[in-house]
Parts: C-alpha cells; sequence; structure tokens
C-alpha cells in the first residue's frame, strides 16, 4: 500500500504547470480590461503560469515580449497582435524554438499560415456589418432624415479597425443616402475618440447626423465632445458602436448611445484549453469564433444586470 501511495505521488511531482507567455495589446479600453481579467483569471484556475506583458499598443514591444518568452523557452506564447502586419520573423523564430505559438483577439497578415496553430477571436467584418444593418434599418424607419456619417476608427492597421470598416462600408451601400463625410482613427481610447469627434464638430457641425465608432469607448470620449458642442447624442447625432461594455449599457440607459454590437472579450477559457491541447499532442482548430450579439438602446436596462463585463 505505501509503494501505491507513493507511485500515486510522482505524476504530482512529474507534471510541471504549463506555462504560457502572453503579450497583451495594452490596456487601452474597457474591453481590454475584460480581456485581461479573462486571461489571468482562466490561467489560474487552470494551475497554469501566466507570464503577461503589456505593450502598450506598440508593436515592438510586442516583439520584444515573444523575443523573451522565447528565450525563457515558454511552453506556448499567445498574443493579441496589435497591428496586422510585420509579424513573419519574430513568428519563424519562435516557429525554429519549436515554441507553438496561439492568437487571440486580433488576426495577422502571415503568407505562411504555419506560423501560428489558431486563431481564437470573433469576426469583425460580421461585427461591421451588424453596424451597417442597424443603420439600414434605421434610414428605412427615418426616410426623411439626412444621414451623413462620421467614422472613429480604431487604431490604425489593427485587424478590428480595418474589418469593421470594411463590413460596415459593404453593407451600407445598399442606400446611397448614407454617406461617411468623414473618418478618422481615434485608437479605440476615449480620450482619442473625444478629440476627434471635437474636430469633427468643428469642421461638420450640424452636418453630422450619425457616428459609427469602432469601439465603445471612443463612443463615450465622441459623447462628451457632442454635449459639449450643446448637441444631444443619441438624438441630434444617432451613435452606433461595438464591443458591449458595460458603459455602453450605461450610456444605452440614459439614451445617448443608439446601439452597440457585442464583441466578446472572455476568450480565457477558450485560451487555456487550446494550449493545454496543443501541448498535449491534440489536434487544434485553426480559427475558434466565439459568440455575440446586437444590443439596442431599448434592450440596454433589462441586459445590464446580465453584463459580465
Ligand atoms: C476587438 C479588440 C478591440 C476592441 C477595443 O477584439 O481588439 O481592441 O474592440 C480594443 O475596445 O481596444
Amino acid at each position: 500500500a505505501a509503494a501505491a501511495s507513493f507511485a500515486a505521488a510522482i505524476p504530482a511531482f512529474a507534471a510541471k504547470p504549463l506555462v504560457i507567455g502572453f503579450s497583451q495589446v495594452g490596456a487601452e479600453s474597457e474591453w481590454r480590461t475584460a480581456n485581461t481579467a479573462s486571461i489571468k483569471a482562466a490561467a489560474k484556475a487552470a494551475g497554469v503560469t501566466l507570464k503577461f506583458a503589456d505593450a502598450q499598443q506598440q508593436q515592438q514591444n510586442q516583439i520584444k515580449a515573444i523575443r523573451s518568452f522565447i528565450a525563457q523557452r515558454v511552453d506556448v506564447i499567445a498574443f493579441s497582435p496589435v497591428v496586422e502586419t510585420g509579424w513573419e520573423s519574430v513568428l519563424r523564430e519562435a516557429k525554429n524554438a519549436k515554441i507553438p505559438v496561439i492568437l487571440t483577439d486580433r488576426a495577422v497578415n502571415v503568407g505562411d499560415q504555419s506560423l501560428y496553430v489558431s486563431f481564437i477571436g470573433s469576426d469583425f467584418v460580421e461585427e461591421g456589418r451588424r453596424a451597417g444593418h442597424w443603420l439600414l434599418d434605421y434610414a428605412k424607419k427615418n426616410p426623411n432624415k439626412q444621414l451623413n456619417i462620421v467614422e472613429l476608427q480604431g487604431t490604425t492597421g489593427a485587424a478590428p479597425a480595418n474589418d469593421r470598416k470594411r463590413g460596415f462600408a459593404e453593407v451600407i451601400a445598399a442606400n446611397p443616402k448614407l454617406k461617411i463625410v468623414r473618418s478618422q482613427t481615434g485608437d479605440f481610447t476615449r480620450a482619442k475618440g473625444k478629440e476627434v469627434m471635437e474636430a469633427f464638430l468643428k469642421s461638420e457641425g450640424k452636418n453630422i447626423n450619425v457616428l459609427y465608432a469602432h469601439n465603445d469607448d471612443m463612443a463615450i470620449g465622441a459623447i462628451q465632445a457632442i454635449e459639449e458642442a450643446g448637441l444631444k447624442p443619441g438624438k441630434d447625432i444617432i451613435i452606433i458602436s461595438v464591443d458591449g461594455v458595460k458603459g455602453a449599457f450605461e450610456a444605452m440607459a440614459q439614451g445617448k448611445l443608439n446601439v452597440t454590437v457585442e464583441c466578446n472579450p472572455l476568450l480565457g477559457p477558450l485560451l487555456i484549453k487550446t494550449a493545454q491541447d496543443v501541448v498535449a499532442g491534440k489536434p487544434v482548430p485553426k480559427r475558434v469564433t466565439v459568440q455575440e450579439g446586437v444590443y439596442p438602446a431599448d434592450l440596454a436596462a433589462k441586459e445590464l444586470p446580465n453584463r459580465k463585463y
């Protein structure tokens, strides 16, 4: 019996915890904060050692972090690429070091798809289309309204910015009355979103009827600018945004935001499971998408208590 219990103890020592090196974009938005919390909680719950690096939205910092994970010989490297391009060489270094790479949240543009094992994240083009479809419906219900649009784009070169722009433009092309009169990056932050909206208001003024913001944080910044200009957000200027963070539900409950297209940040459990499967030599799907919906203002008050982020 003693030998059996001793033998049973060995695996506990033998199975050293999985070590994942994670390079996060930054801490630019409520969405990012929720995404980081989900990843850290899932790693903790699974007994995984997580080496976490915040890149302050700079690609060079992510490349440095990935190189340091390679030097530390982590079991798996995971990251949310701040922009789509410029990753080939560092991902080739990870491949040569035989360390599997998992992408979460944002995608990369690489010729060689073997440079990462799986991409877990939303379909941003579809999110842009959903924003466009909401506006097409709004236009149908308000046939005599002028509908000039200003657009606050996400971080220049980021997959969600490129794709949300593309999906939205593709859908609104069905109605020639829907025109984007100004479009500029607000870098996914409240501060920059407010600053750029102030500039839009100065140059376009009453000519702005709709704001399409690629995330809720920029929309919330823009709402402040609209109010400081003496206009009513959600009424004088219809506002469509993306993410579905708590701040958006609060703005909708106050009648200042008209709709938010959900982008699910709770990717932690999927990331940990995929990393465990990769290390165990199990096959993993190349592409994993997550469920998400659209929340117009009239659903906000009811949905707010259910929100997890
Ligand atoms: C989308 C994510 C975006 C969010 C922003 O998956 O990459 O980055 O929409 C965040 O809020 O800054």
